[in-house]
């Protein structure tokens, strides 16, 4: 018994130091983000009972009984002070179900509450839910809008044919959901809904990502946009294409909005990934673009290219070469931390500021979508700074 108790205190004390590890800014960065050394949530941040059976009759062996895979793709909400996260909490079965994670600084210690969510299903088939959106709504709800996928009826002899709907709940803290009736739209999949913070002409408004199947959103489309009257039947029958995919851009594959956007005095500040499909698979990066106050679906100002893409470790992983953002969290101060999974594995969070953010997405320049216009708008830059070389003798710089 003694050597089982210790064996017991040693998870423990691994346990406890990893959840109390203090988090540190990396040496690098690119002025718009502050990345930071360690992953603020893993499969090793799950509490050591919810995968031991702490039972010495039971598992005298101590052998782990559900293992976890990964905690990835969180939504993200300030609550009494608090930064929660909604992971993404994928066990060894490979399901995938949502666990909050809390924490008072937003970039490290993070724990997780003693229960997982059991969000009730709205249909009995439904196998697998994934990636919520949080969205705290005028109306006094916090929603969760996320994936909820089933297998294809339709298909019985394909085990991988499968459904992407779009589920919707609401709660008060995190823990009690009411689960809604499913998102219904004029496409046949969804994934990526994100349902707007304020009513739109009185009504509740969803940033949507229609797909032709379920692994391809098909030519053309990406982030849409629809209104509908009623949330507890959400039903959206005008769904416009806002920001669509385009060629030999980062959203040439697939564009899905990421988090709630954020309200700020110049436009509504989005956060978005972009996918490519590449030899080696695909790509997926982080950007932004801004839309109007008052018709959040209109795009007023969007920086070529990504501001984040899968980096060092984070670029490998279950799916490699993935970030992907579901949550962010703007603090009354000013400071955001934005939440992001790498290659489907684990949760990081860089660090910035509404200030920052709006300075990139208003002045770097638009994708200019051919190499003869983009090499144009980097000479105009380069021109600007050899013309005015202040900078030169700060660092013995050696200008050819
Ligand atoms: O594997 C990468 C991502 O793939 C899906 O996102 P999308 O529908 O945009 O391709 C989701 O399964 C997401 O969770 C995952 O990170």
């Amino acid at each position: 018994m003694q050597e089982y108790k210790e064996k017991v205190k040693r998870l423990m004390t691994d346990y406890e130091a990893l959840i109390e590890r203090p988090n540190e800014k990396t040496n690098d960065t690119n002025g718009i983000v502050q990345r930071y050394r360690y992953p603020v949530l893993t499969a090793a941040h799950t509490p050591v009972f919810w995968r031991y059976d702490l039972d010495p009759a039971a598992n005298p062996l101590l052998c782990e009984r559900m293992g976890i895979n990964s905690t990835f793709n969180v939504g993200a909400i300030e609550l009494d002070g608090s930064i929660c996260l909604a992971a993404r909490v994928e066990g060894a079965d490979r399901k995938s179900f949502f666990a909050v994670a809390e924490s008072s600084t937003g970039i490290d210690r993070f724990r997780f509450r003693n229960y997982p969510v059991e969000m009730p299903p709205a249909d009995p088939q439904e196998t697998n839910v994934y990636d919520i959106r949080l969205t705290k709504h005028e109306d006094g709800w916090i929603y969760g809008v996320f994936c909820a996928e089933l297998h294809d009826p339709e298909q019985p002899a394909d085990p991988s044919a499968a459904i992407a709907r779009s589920g919707i709940a609401r709660t008060k803290d995190l823990k009690d959901w009411e689960r809604l009736a499913d998102l219904k739209t004029p496409s046949a999949q969804q994934r990526n809904c994100v349902l707007h913070p304020e009513f739109i002409d009185g009504k509740y408004a969803f940033y949507t990502r229609p797909m032709a199947d379920f692994k391809s959103t098909g030519t053309g489309e990406g982030i849409g946009w629809g209104l509908c009257e009623d949330i507890e039947h959400a039903s959206i029958t005008d769904e416009v294409i806002m920001d669509r995919c385009t060629y030999h851009t980062i959203t040439e594959g697939k564009n899905g909005q990421g988090p709630v956007p954020i309200k700020t005095e110049e436009g509504w500040l989005h956060l978005a990934h972009g996918v490519r499909d590449t030899a080696a698979g695909y790509r997926y990066v982080l950007y932004m673009f801004l839309t109007d106050l008052n018709k959040p679906w209109k795009v007023i100002a969007k920086p070529g290219g990504y501001f984040m893409s899968p980096q060092g470790r984070e670029r490998v992983g279950d799916v490699s070469n993935v970030v992907f953002s579901n949550g962010w969290v703007a603090r009354d101060n000013g400071d955001v931390f934005i939440y992001y999974g790498s290659s489907d594995t684990r949760t990081h969070v860089a660090a910035s500021s509404v200030e920052k953010l709006l300075d990139y997405v208003t002045n770097t320049p638009p994708d200019g979508l051919r190499s003869s216009r983009c090499v144009k708008q980097r000479c105009e830059l380069i021109e600007k700074n050899l013309s005015n070389a202040w900078w030169k003798s700060l660092a013995d710089v050696r200008v050819i």
